[in-house]
């Protein structure tokens, strides 16, 4: 049989077959056990997890295989970590996730705080408003397909957007995200819940993201990943311009205004770690 790991606790899995939806909790053969068995893993089972299914994905913290979409959350207060989001938007372009920006506290923004946010990111992602509060979440709803996650900083209402999706207090509010000590090393524990077509994973994390450990990205490739600079990269005179200085169109281009400059400076910031990593 076929089925989705949807939870893990200690070295049993709990898998939602796939035809029936009947959820069998099943430990993982010797011979998948070197690789590991991740929620979010298609496997193939009969007594035990016989083997898992290539993956498109896995994150690690949060441990998640296979990730289709991740909601990036901010709010306008706490005061957005554009930064942060840039690099989220990054792992995903680079891991195969769909990003998508999600606005909370929409019962809180002012027209220039929504101004300012379309104008950054209306070349890059998707951008949707909603209001946990106020439970207006249909343009999250609509898309939940997949696996989805969210993600952002503390207090944007990641668990008050989830629990209002469910319409049922599923995750805490106003709490740090649970954890689980294991020793020295700190696990979160995943866990995904079945939304419409989807799930929804209802573990954040994502919040120390350093793009140089959870990634193998290049600095000279950080610029692909940037579908706001696309044009501008065409005017520049060295194909293997990092756009930080010289005769550069991204440059020209966060001169005249066509590329923001919150999205040009936190480009700098990742391609500087990016360049710091390989001095390891
Ligand atoms: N005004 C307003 N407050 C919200 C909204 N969503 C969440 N909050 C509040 O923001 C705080 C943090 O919410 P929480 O869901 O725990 O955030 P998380 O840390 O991202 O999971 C809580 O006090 C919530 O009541 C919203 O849409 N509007
Ligand atoms: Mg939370
Ligand atoms: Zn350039």
């Amino acid at each position: 049989m076929k089925g989705l790991v949807i939870k893990k606790n200690a070295n049993l899995f709990s898998v939602e077959e796939e035809l029936t939806g009947n959820v069998f909790l099943l430990h993982a053969s010797g011979k998948t056990q070197d690789g590991g068995v991740y929620v979010g893993d298609k496997v193939e089972f009969d007594k035990s997890i016989t083997s898992v299914c290539k993956r498109k994905n896995l994150i690690i913290r949060p441990p998640l295989a296979n990730l289709d979409k991740l909601f990036i959350v901010i709010a306008p207060v706490p005061k957005p970590d554009l930064l942060l989001v840039d690099k989220m938007i990054v792992y995903c372009f680079v891991n195969g996730i769909t990003p998508i920006l999600v606005v909370n506290k929409q019962d809180l923004t002012t027209e220039t705080f929504v101004k300012t946010i379309k104008n950054i990111y209306n070349k890059v992602v998707e951008v949707v408003f909603v209001s946990a509060k106020e439970k207006e979440a249909t343009e999250v709803q609509n898309k939940i397909f997949g696996i989805c996650a969210f993600a952002g900083q503390s207090a944007v209402g990641k668990s008050s957007l989830i629990n209002c999706l469910f319409e049922k207090n599923l995750v805490e509010v106003g709490q740090l995200s649970k954890k689980i000590d294991r020793g020295k090393q700190t696990t979160r524990m995943v866990q995904l819940f079945k939304y419409n077509k989807g799930y929804i994973s209802d573990t954040a994390g994502f919040s120390m993201l350093s793009l140089a450990f959870v990634t193998q990205l290049e600095p000279r490739e950080l610029a692909s990943y940037y579908p706001d600079f696309l044009e501008a990269r065409a005017n520049c005179k060295y194909r293997s311009c990092l756009h930080e200085d010289g005769d550069c169109g991204v440059i020209k281009d966060v001169k005249s205004g066509k590329i923001t400059q919150e999205r040009y400076l936190n480009y700098l910031k990742i391609l500087q770690e990016l360049k710091n990593r390989k001095k390891y």
